[in-house]
Formats: structure tokens, C-alpha cells, sequence
């Protein structure tokens, strides 16, 4: 990476971390006089140096996004995720508490006026943050309804300065098999990455997601950074990322990788267009037992179409 003078403002994780425990060393002091502080304190550090942001929720709803049906129950949605990184299976939220998402950096890079590094909790504190109600659409034909606490992709890309030539921003997850036994299976070409052009990254509704339900995101929803983007099938969404690049070359998802004929890049929700083992028409609620059909762009259409007139040579729905 090309080398990057920080500014008086950009405050480095670790400089952040040491601050913390010497503000908690300061509390500790002031009020475990009587105590031993060599016991008291750093525990005590340590656990503030996790949770600088997390005072911050519930952040503010923005009530011009909202699901039009019922909030999906936290119970529900928490225990049944899909995080490969944890299992293949829906219940991976016990094993995604090996997630540790202290100290966190997200690298952004690629064809950016200025690449660097930021702290996760930097990050947050910097972002214009809201709570939003999305709908959410897995290609696998379930659905739910979440309040995602989150700042809009494009705040962050404005902080990033795309130069001309970038037409594609393309994120990564972590990749620490010490950390996630899931990327211990060689047949995955970890990390997970996913993909949006500018355009869509740019589009009001492609959000950064830091918390649900009014608190910090749950390890197993992709803390301490996912994407949220709603009109397009769940894979897209990427959790736990660390790095955004801009380019001018079209990313392949780790999904896409595997399998092209299954998942490709635009993975926009579409009822007609069936997947090529089971059809898209409708969905399963989670929590409910309801069968409901499944709108176009998962019912963000009037938003979002009209990003893609005139390309009419691409896949837009697998
Ligand atoms: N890093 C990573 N991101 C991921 C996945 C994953 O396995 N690893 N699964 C994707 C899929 S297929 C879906 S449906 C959503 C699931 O999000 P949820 O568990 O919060 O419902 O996350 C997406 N993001
Ligand atoms: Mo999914």
C-alpha cells in the first residue's frame, strides 16, 4: 500500500486502546482506593477498550425506511444466520462468539485519492449514523424483517475519494482460521468477498450496518461491520469486513466463485426469475408461519430500478 502520513484527526486503534486503559487506570484509581488496583484495572481496561462505541446505541430511526410488516423477533432472527465462516448450518451463533471484534481495522484502498486504515470505533464516531428497517431476501427463499443501526455506504465512500476511473467497490471479509473454524474447509476460496458498482454502492439504500435491534451487531450477524443491501439477495450482504477496494475490474463474490451458474454478480431480487433448483416466487417469513410472495426488488423497485436501465446485456437477477 502506498505510504499514508496520518492526520492530526486519525487517532490509530492502538493509540485509541492505550488511551482507554489509561482513562480506566484514572477511574480505577479514583474509585477502588481500597483496592488492590493491579487486580481491578486491567480488567477493567480491557473490557472499555471493547465498547467505545457501544454507548452510542440506540442510534436515532430514520422513519423514512420502513418494512411495512412486522419486525422480525431478535430471538428468531439471531439464532438462524447464515455465516459460513461458523458452519454451514443456520445455528452458528455460539460458535461465532470466537469472532473478536477489538481491536478492528478497515483497510480502504484500490483507486482512492488517499488508502488508509481505519479503526473500527473511529469510523463509527466519524459516520452519520441512524437506525433503518429493512426487509431482507436470502436466495434461499427466506425472509425477515430487522432494525439495522448503520451509517449510508455512501458517507463512506465519500470518505474514501473514488478516483475517475473506479467503477466497482468490493469489500472482504476477515480471514483468521484461528478465529473461524469455518475457514479451516479448503473447499471455499476464503475470505468471503463481495461486490457493488459505484452506483449501487452510491444509491441512498446500500447500508453499513454496526448494531440491530438498538444495540451493538451480535457477532453472528457479521459484527462489527457488515452491508445491508436490501433489493438484492442476502449473499451480497457481506459481514464482518475489512477491507473496501475501489477498481475497475468487476470482483467475483466467493459465491459467484464456486458456483456462476447459481449466484452471479447483480443478484437482484426477482419472483420470475427462478433459481436453477427452486423457484423465487415466494418466501418464507421467519418466525411466522407465512408463505408470502416475493416482490421485485424485493420491494425497493421504485428506489432502485433505475440503475439498471440500459444494461440489457447483463444478468441482473441470478
Ligand atoms: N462473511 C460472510 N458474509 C455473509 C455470509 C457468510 O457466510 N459469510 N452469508 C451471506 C448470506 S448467504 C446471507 S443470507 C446473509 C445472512 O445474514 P444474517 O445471518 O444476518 O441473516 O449474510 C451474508 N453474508
Ligand atoms: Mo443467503
Amino acid at each position: 500500500m502506498p505510504f499514508h502520513r496520518r492526520k492530526g484527526w486519525e487517532i490509530a486503534e492502538s493509540r485509541v486502546t492505550a488511551e482507554a486503559v489509561f482513562m480506566d487506570r484514572r477511574q480505577a484509581l479514583a474509585l477502588g482506593a481500597g483496592l488492590a488496583g493491579g487486580l481491578l484495572a486491567p480488567g477493567v481496561a480491557m473490557a472499555a477498550s471493547k465498547v467505545q462505541t457501544d454507548a452510542l446505541h440506540p442510534y436515532a430511526r430514520n422513519g423514512a425506511y420502513e418494512a411495512g410488516r412486522e419486525i422480525t423477533r431478535e430471538s428468531v432472527s439471531s439464532e438462524y444466520n447464515n455465516f459460513y465462516e461458523y458452519g454451514t448450518t443456520k445455528s452458528v451463533a455460539a460458535a461465532a462468539r470466537q469472532l473478536v471484534t477489538r481491536p478492528w481495522l478497515l483497510t480502504i484502498d484500490g483507486m482512492v485519492e488517499q488508502p488508509r486504515q481505519i479503526g473500527i470505533d473511529d469510523l463509527i464516531m466519524a459516520m452519520p449514523r441512524e437506525e433503518r428497517i429493512y426487509r431482507f431476501r436470502c436466495v434461499e427463499a427466506w425472509s425477515m424483517v430487522v432494525p439495522w443501526s448503520g451509517f449510508p455506504l455512501r458517507a463512506l465512500l465519500d470518505m474514501a475519494k473514488p478516483l475517475g476511473g473506479a467503477r466497482y467497490v468490493r469489500f472482504e471479509t476477515f480471514h483468521d482460521p484461528k478465529m473461524a473454524p469455518g475457514q479451516r474447509a479448503p473447499f471455499y476460496p476464503w475470505p468471503y468477498i463481495e461486490a457493488v458498482t459505484i452506483e449501487e454502492a452510491a444509491h441512498d439504500l446500500a447500508f453499513m450496518v454496526t448494531g440491530a435491534y438498538g444495540k451493538p451487531l451480535a457477532n453472528q450477524f457479521g459484527a462489527p461491520l457488515r452491508l445491508a443491501l436490501p433489493w438484492k439477495y442476502g449473499f451480497k450482504s457481506i459481514k464482518s469486513i475489512v477491507r473496501m477496494t475501489l477498481t475497475d475490474k468487476r470482483p467475483k463474490g466467493l459465491w459467484e466463485a464456486i458456483q456462476p451458474a447459481e449466484y452471479g454478480f447483480w443478484a437482484n431480487v426477482n419472483p420470475q426469475v427462478a433459481h436453477p433448483r427452486w423457484s423465487q416466487a415466494s418466501e418464507n417469513v421467519l418466525g411466522t408461519n407465512e408463505r408470502i410472495p416475493t416482490q421485485m426488488f424485493n420491494g425497493y423497485g421504485e428506489q432502485v430500478a433505475g440503475i439498471y436501465t440500459g444494461l440489457t446485456g447483463e444478468k441482473l437477477w441470478m
